[in-house]
């Protein structure tokens, strides 16, 4: 078997899987001094994205479990802005639709809009994520997928959505999840387990991060970001 179950429905890929591996070897994470936001441990998706060899094995991961699965997913739907990197790599091969998850103010069309949420670090004001209202309906059985899983904020606004769409959630997957952050019991517990039925699944546990994956630099002195003509001036 390659996925443990963690908790009632949720589920991790075993360490032992070669995906998993990849993912140990590859990830990195930035102290709050070299993130964008001031989180613990910020993991950097483009750690990800700039390993094709573990972008090609987690999309024939993702792609042999959904073949296998009956009936079979009809959608997959990618979270601003992040699912957008994973998800329709997946969706091409099961040729099936990528359906885009927007955040406000960014979907054209006629649009269904979840409620505000917050995730582990706040932006100025709570989010807003929207679908457009036809692209999924009764009898669409969807797969939601993003790259991290921390608080769940994210995660529960798709599964809202996907419930005022009168569709089915099938599951959730995430490459990362932040098990400290308690999001998978936050969206199975939210509204009286409406959600539990969901399943949640991830590649690998931030857990299994360690020191070897910090992308700090050591002789790291600042500013972090720096204009084209200062870089330009300096060299
Ligand atoms: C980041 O935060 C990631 O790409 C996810 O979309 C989201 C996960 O955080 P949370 O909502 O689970 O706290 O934007
Ligand atoms: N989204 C929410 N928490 C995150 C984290 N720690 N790293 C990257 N993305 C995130």
């Amino acid at each position: 078997m390659s996925w443990k179950e963690v908790a009632p429905n949720v589920f991790l890929l075993d360490e032992c899987n070669s995906v998993s591996q990849l993912l140990k070897m590859k990830y990195r994470w930035y102290s709050p001094k070299l993130s964008p936001r001031n989180v613990p441990r910020f993991a950097d998706v483009s750690s990800v994205t700039e390993s094709p060899e573990t972008m090609k094995a987690l999309r024939d991961l993702l792609v042999e479990r959904y073949r296998a699965m009956s009936p079979a997913p009809t959608h997959i739907l990618g979270f601003d802005a992040r699912g957008f990197l994973f998800g329709p790599m997946i969706a091409v091969e099961l040729g099936i639709p990528f359906v885009l998850l927007r955040k406000a103010d960014k979907n054209p069309g006629r649009l269904i809009r979840s409620e505000p949420y917050d995730k582990e670090y706040q932006e100025a004001a709570p989010e807003v994520m929207t679908i457009r209202y036809d692209s999924i309906g009764k009898g669409s059985r969807v797969v939601l997928i993003d790259d991290v899983l921390a608080t769940g904020g994210t995660a529960l606004s798709g599964l809202q959505l996907v419930e005022a769409c009168g569709a089915e959630a099938i599951e959730m997957v995430v490459i990362l999840s932040i098990p400290f952050l308690k999001g998978a019991s936050m969206i199975h517990s939210t509204a009286n387990g409406r959600y539990k039925a969901v399943k949640l699944i991830s590649l690998i546990s931030e857990d299994a991060l360690g020191e070897e994956n910090c992308g700090d630099s050591e002789d790291f002195v600042g500013p972090r970001v720096m204009s084209c003509s200062d870089v330009l001036a300096k060299n």
